[in-house]
């Protein structure tokens, strides 16, 4: 095939050689009614993001900090769940993870270097109460104090999310527990309350599904629990209502124009085709498949079709409840990685999931599909179905086998392919006139994934578990062009 590309291309050489000598027009040209050697006139198209549009990376506590033993922090269901034997990958932890609880301020000069308005970081509960609850301990929220006072030097505004998975282990039955939800939120009224003057924009939960279903349903994330449906049913609940409790906290401690959202991994619905009939397949398929977290958020209720279906493992709950979660929202966060393809189809649902074909392709991380079009659906189909005020994608990113060279550099061309098709499509969603206000990359460095341990890269930067070194990758040099022309590259 090679040999056959390279005699063709020698061919065509040589052609055109003769043909530059001769003035002869070549076929393919005439067809474009230019003489040979006359240049195109090329009209570029600019895909420039609305002004003011906000660019930023994510991270999470667990995830980069380390220093699980420090400065008073409690124990999380995370530190137990790694530290027991086959969990995650090779036995990897997050006792050191990237050391950021030390190197917050290098972490902060990677930002600036890319040039990012914003910063989606998370706290560990555990730091500010140990126990979950009760006596809060000063130098947890000092740590935070610090983070935050050096971004703010830096020019870059932090968007703190209260929940990114390490939950104090001290709480007894930990999202079992209805009063866990009561301590969470406590525990955000206390962030904004001591916090609120410096941090504007505020995340409750990320990802309900993946600590409550992934963790207590299928048990592949802390505690590693196989519930029956309906005890899973009610941790969903739980999640749900810590965020609803959250909301109300926040807003009755925070300074006045403090903006409270959520991060969200709702299952996005793209249409396999783009007509009307498979839209609004779509945008049905959103509404349901999302019915135990984002829809019951967004509606302040559990939709019928939910409750039929789950019968009597349907999650109960108490009167006020859903005064809490169906709170109006400043903002929806979606984290965005993956597309599920949905059709139009008879029955009562009125659509179909069409099942990837085993060629799908996909990143490092198996379950990471590649479907740039998700990114628009994901805004599309939520601003159609409850119209917020305002959008952020709060992560987005891949995993890559990224390889550091002797020179200390990553070529990581297959991310820069992944997210450049994805931000293009996100210009879509915004020149169309969604309340997209910005863009948070997962991840700022490469960190500790969970159940896969060190053994998948997420970050823009590399690092070197054995030095704790960073080194920008090539993703980091396109992500700072693009945020400095505020325009897909
Ligand atoms: C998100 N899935 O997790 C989290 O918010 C991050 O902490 C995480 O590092 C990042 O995405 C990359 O995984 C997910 O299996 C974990 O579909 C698993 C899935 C999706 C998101």
């Amino acid at each position: 095939m090679k040999a056959i590309s390279r005699r063709l291309f020698g061919k065509t050489a040589a052609a055109t050689a003769a043909a530059a000598a001769t003035g002869v027009t070549l076929p393919g040209l005439a067809a474009s009614g230019l003489a040979f050697g006359q240049s195109y006139e090329r009209k570029p198209v600019s895909l420039k993001f609305p002004e003011g549009f906000k660019w930023g990376c994510s991270t999470a506590s667990y995830q980069i900090e380390g220093a699980v033993k420090e400065d008073g922090r409690g124990e999380t269901n995370w530190d137990i769940f790694a530290h027991t034997p086959g969990k995650t990958h090779n036995g990897d932890t997050g006792d050191v993870a990237d050391d950021s609880y030390h190197r917050y301020k290098e972490d902060a000069l990677l930002l600036k270097n890319l040039g990012v308005q914003t910063y989606r970081m998370s706290i560990a509960w555990s730091r500010i109460f140990p126990e979950g609850k009760g006596t809060p301990n000063p130098k947890g929220l000092d740590y935070y104090h610090r983070v935050v006072d050096d971004l703010l030097a830096k020019g870059i505004t932090p968007y703190v999310t209260l929940f990114h998975w390490d939950l104090p282990a001290a709480l007894p039955g930990g999202w079992q527990n209805r009063d866990t939800s009561k301590a969470f939120g406590d525990y955000a009224g206390y962030m904004a309350k001591h916090l609120g003057d410096k941090v504007k924009n505020w995340m409750t939960t990320n990802e309900l599904t993946c600590f409550t279903d992934l963790g207590y349903r299928i048990g592949q994330f802390a505690p590693g629990l196989k519930l029956p449906n309906g005890e899973a049913n009610q941790v969903c609940h739980h999640g749900i209502l810590a965020h609803g409790l959250g909301v109300q906290a926040i807003r009755a401690n925070a300074p006045s124009g403090t903006l409270v959202g959520l991060a969200e991994n709702a299952t996005v619905c793209v249409p396999v085709i783009e007509t009307e009939e498979h839209i609004k397949a779509a945008q049905k398929a959103t509404r349901l498949l999302n019915a135990q977290f984002l829809t019951a958020i967004m509606e302040g209720k559990y939709i019928e079709e939910y409750l039929k279906y789950h019968g009597a493992d349907a999650p109960k709950w108490e009167p006020d409840d859903f005064k809490a979660i169906g709170s109006k929202l400043d903002f929806v966060g979606h984290n965005v990685y993956t597309p599920t393809y949905v059709r139009a189809a008879d029955g009562p649902l009125g659509f179909a999931v069409v099942q990837n074909p085993s060629s799908y392709p996909h990143m490092a991380s198996p379950w990471l599909n590649i479907g740039p079009e998700s990114i628009y659906w994901a805004v599309r189909n939520v601003c159609e179905l409850w119209h917020p005020p305002a959008m952020y994608i709060t992560e987005n990113g891949c995993s890559s086998d990224d390889v550091l060279t002797p020179e200390g550099q990553v070529g990581d061309v297959d991310r820069v392919m992944y997210l450049r098709n994805y931000v293009t499509q996100l210009h879509r969603a915004a020149a169309e006139g969604y309340p997209i206000k910005g863009y948070f990359l997962w991840s700022l460095l490469d960190n500790f994934e969970w159940a896969d341990g060190y053994s998948k890269r997420f970050g823009i930067h590399y690092v070197d578990y054995k030095t704790l070194k960073r080194y920008p990758k090539l993703s980091a040099e396109w992500y700072k062009t693009v945020i400095a022309r505020n325009a897909v590259v």
